[in-house]
């Protein structure tokens, strides 16, 4: 959905990227093409004057690092800043300490409510969770058998009640979760067509009544920036802690993910990627702006920034190591720098605490390196990201596509494997072991 703007800004950036040395003009030049592009993309026109601000003071003369040429500078400025548009880091559900957690759906009219219950039941059921789902939508008649459809599809229990009124329903749905131990409640209430007292009335009531730990505005990205605006009113009127936007796979234009962040406050915190009850994903900034700047420009950024090591990258990487969250692609990056940075032991010497731990330094030459690369790249993204869904067939064409054997394919990711789970141990604080896994050899 983001492709169009994708190009634009691919195409501003290209201009840029050539360039050696960049005047201020030039930056200016490539702001006003940035910004004609959020604004074709719908963006809402107050968050795309000051994001474009924002980058400009950024991008003009300061902050220059010395790995990056000027027009890369641009480009993860830009990077940069959209991911705080978004909303900066992953926002997750309030889980509650006490349960049951109640999770209130709340939206116009057709904008995914329903479906998106749904699908965070079929979520919350996979991870082990006693969930309840509760019809309190009695102005559409086939709204509460729609929501109990669902849940039979699910496999999770539907709240039954003879009552036609949604805050006595809400009420009598939690107590009676409260007293068959539930986990999880889910209240889908009526939506209409548009905001109108006696809808905002009744949600607040059940807010009121129920006290929900999650309020969650479910928006239909198809509707653009009219989305943006509604949520600014629910946020006003009722309050809501996270955003659900869903169709985006449809051809939205995106102006909505853009801009509802900025204009809210409230982050988004899933995306409906479809009608199927699987088609929910949990919002990750950093990956969506990843996404709509084109992953390839930012892949090459990162691995230009690589090639020539400075401090603030190599704290940066050891930081990763430190989360664990660092992945195939990560790993071929690192052996890279490993050379430049004279060994492992000297990343390690970076994370606090390690500094004074001796290791051996991974054995790594040129020959070597090659092959690692070739293997990765012949991996696709989705193996890069989860290395445990590459199976013997996945293998299997690995090795035929970088021109080496299943056995150098393996190798790899027996190391690789190793190296993720030390990474864990790491993080729990358990760092016995660690020298067996950084003396370990690449495969050959
Ligand atoms: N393509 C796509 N369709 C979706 C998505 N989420 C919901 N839908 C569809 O949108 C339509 C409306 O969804 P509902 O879940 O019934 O919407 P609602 O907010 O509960 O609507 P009301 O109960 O009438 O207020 C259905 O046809 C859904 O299948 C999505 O992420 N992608
Ligand atoms: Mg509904």
């Amino acid at each position: 959905m983001f492709d169009a703007l994708t190009g634009k800004l691919d195409a501003v950036f290209k201009k840029l990227r050539g360039r050696g040395v960049l005047k201020e003009e030039d930056v200016k030049e490539a702001m006003r093409e940035v910004r004609l592009a959020l604004l074709e993309a719908d963006v809402n026109f107050k968050v795309v004057k000051e994001f474009v601000n924002k980058v400009q003071e950024r991008a003009v003369g300061r902050e220059i690092l010395a790995s990056l040429t000027p027009g890369q500078q641009v480009i993860k400025v830009v990077h940069e800043e959209l991911v705080s548009l978004l909303g900066g880091t992953q926002s997750k559900l309030h889980l509650s300490s006490n349960p049951p957690t109640v999770i209130m759906m709340v939206g116009l009219q057709g904008s995914g409510k329903t479906t998106t219950a749904g699908k965070l039941a079929r979520n919350f059921k996979k991870d082990g969770r006693k969930v309840l789902l509760v019809p309190a939508d009695t102005r559409r008649p086939a709204a509460i058998e729609q929501l109990k459809t669902l849940a039979r599809q699910v496999g999770v229990d539907a709240f039954t009640s003879e009552s036609m009124d949604p805050v006595a329903i809400c009420r009598a749905a939690r107590d009676f979760a409260e007293r068959s131990l539930f986990e999880v409640v889910i209240l889908d209430t009526a939506g209409r067509l548009q905001i109108d007292a006696p809808l905002m009335d009744e949600l607040r009531q059940i807010k009121t009544g129920v006290k929900p730990h999650e309020v969650l505005f479910v928006a239909d990205a198809m509707t653009g920036q009219e989305a943006v605006n509604i949520a600014e009113t629910f946020n006003k009127d009722l309050g809501f802690d996270g955003v659900v936007l869903t169709k985006l796979d449809g051809d939205a234009r995106g102006g909505a993910a853009l801009s509802v962040k900025a204009v809210t406050g409230r982050p988004i915190k899933f995306t409906g990627m479809g009608e199927k009850l699987d088609a929910l994903e949990p919002f990750f900034p950093d990956r969506m702006a990843s996404r709509i700047l084109g992953m390839g420009d930012v892949m090459s950024l990162i691995e230009k920034a690589q090639e020539t090591v400075n401090a603030e990258e190599a704290a940066k990487l050891a930081k990763k190591l430190k989360q664990s969250s660092f992945d195939l692609e990560d790993f071929r990056g690192q052996l890279k720098q490993v050379k430049k940075m004279g060994g492992l032991g000297s990343i390690m010497g970076m994370i606090p605490g390690m500094s004074k731990m001796k290791l051996p330094d991974a054995d790594v030459n040129d020959k070597e390196l090659v092959k690692v690369d070739a293997i990765i790249s012949s991996m696709t993204p989705r193996e890069r990201a989860n290395h445990t869904i590459i199976n013997g067939s996945r293998r299997a064409r690995i090795a035929k596509g970088s021109g080496t054997q299943v056995q150098d394919v393996n190798r790899l990711l027996k190391q690789f494997a190793e190296m993720q789970k030390m990474m864990k141990m790491m993080k729990g604080g358990k760092m016995k072991d660690m020298g067996r896994m950084f003396g370990g050899r690449l495969p050959r």
